[in-house]
């Protein structure tokens, strides 16, 4: 192919790639469908004046990215956005099409979604500043962050309407996308299956009468063109749920194509198998980017005061009114969050689970931040190890 006209048009390929499981020690291989972006390049130097290109904000460049790039010190290199995080390596998209950067310890720790520049031979030189970053404590005991997906526009909390739907759980994901500053929209899926949809979105509106809510039957593209409007030219999409709502269904749905696998639910709790098992970004034919996720087993929260309080924001309201201005709302006299619940304005169950978030966000922060210190300390003395060895070498 030429330079010329390579990339004249989005073609579909298909490959297998290996990505790396929630469990971080295996790995499978899958397949999936890949798309090439690119346009008529009639000048192959990759330099930053391709950056306002269109296809780039086909990928989700954004002028905030322009602002960084145009206060680096350095000239040159190709902006390019992870796209799969795999065992030894990130995916990536550039106006040019896929390539790989290998995961090497000099490097950032960087997620799907990310935006970067690369240099002429493709070696890593920067990693821009993000606009969204949507992270959890690790699963299980590990005391660390885990990054999961950055730069997005909208994040799809899934949820089916059937007996898997929790309310709880929703209020968790709400709190984690309300920390990183994007906007919600609660999908709940398997609409074809449910004899009484209101019983659910009347939960969901007690919770918030602002919050988005569309309800679909993921299996049927009619039914998902109600999210097309989420999507539109370079906006990036993140779906994020349990096991089995029916993430990938929407993905292939709203690409047109089946790209991500699927598999039925178990039929006695409707749980899923944990079918997906890494994070990818798809382009969508109509512009928009979505960002398949596995599903997750464990939602723990970690500094994200600001995310729960958002997303409880009727009660933080109630709590300035209370005597005390350190009013835990138990029994304290003049407590405005206990009289609400008494006059049936407030439930006790969301006192309850904002209490709950509130302190596991807290713990959870304080656990990372220890665990970080301990890390710091431990490389210094490390470090305190190898100097006083060298200078013994040297017999000083
Ligand atoms: N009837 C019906 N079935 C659906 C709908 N959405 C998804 N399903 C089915 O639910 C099952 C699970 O769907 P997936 O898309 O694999 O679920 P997922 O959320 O991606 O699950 P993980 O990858 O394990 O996190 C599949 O058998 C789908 O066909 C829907 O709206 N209606
Ligand atoms: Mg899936
Ligand atoms: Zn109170």
């Amino acid at each position: 192919m030429t330079k010329s006209n390579r990339f004249a048009s989005i073609r579909s390929t298909k490959k297998t790639i290996t990505t790396q499981q929630a469990n971080p020690n295996s790995v499978v291989e899958h397949s999936v469908g890949r798309e090439t972006v690119g346009r008529e390049i009639a000048d192959s130097d990759p330099t930053v004046e391709h950056v306002s290109d269109l296809s780039l904000s086909r990928l989700g460049w954004r002028a905030t990215f322009q602002r960084q790039l145009a206060s680096l010190e350095f000239q040159g290199g190709r902006a390019a956005r992870v796209s799969a995080h795999h065992r030894g390596q990130y995916g990536l998209l550039t106006e040019q099409g896929e390539t790989n950067l290998a995961i090497k310890s000099d490097l950032p720790p960087m997620t799907v979604g990310d935006w970067l520049l690369l240099d002429e031979q493709e070696r890593f030189l920067h990693l821009f500043e993000r606009d969204s970053l949507f992270s959890r404590k690790a699963a299980g005991s590990r005391s660390e962050r885990q990054l999961i997906a950055s730069n997005l526009d909208w994040v799809f909390i899934v949820s089916s309407l059937n007996h898997d739907f929790n309310i709880n759980r929703i209020e968790r994901y709400l709190a984690l996308v309300n920390d990183a500053k994007v906007t919600p929209v609660v999908v709940l899926t398997k609409r074809d299956l449910c004899d009484d949809i209101s019983a659910y979105t009347e939960r969901l509106r007690a919770l918030d009468s602002n919050l988005l809510i569309e309800t679909v039957n993921g299996l049927d593209s009619d039914s998902v063109q109600a999210l097309e409007s989420y999507c539109s030219n370079g906006k990036t999409v993140a779906l994020i749920g349990s096991s089995g709502v029916g993430k990938s269904t929407l993905v292939n749905s709203l690409l047109g194509q089946s790209e991500q696998s699927t598999s039925g639910v178990r039929t006695d709790d409707s749980k899923g198998r944990h079918t997906t098992t890494g994070r990818s970004l798809h382009l969508m034919p109509s512009g928009g980017l979505l960002l398949d996720t596995p599903g997750m087993r464990e939602l723990q929260l970690a500094d994200c005061e600001d995310g729960v309080n958002d997303t409880f924001s009727e009660l933080v309201s109630l709590a300035e009114r209370c005597r005390f201005g350190d009013c835990q709302h138990q029994e304290e006299p003049g407590c405005a969050v206990q009289a609400a619940i008494l006059s049936g304005c407030l439930s006790e169950r969301r006192l309850v689970s904002y209490q709950k978030l509130l302190r596991e966000q807290a713990l959870n922060g304080a656990s990372i931040a220890e665990k970080r210190a301990q890390g710091r300390s431990q490389s210094k003395l490390y470090k305190r190890i190898q100097d006083s060895s060298r200078a013994n070498k040297r017999g000083e």
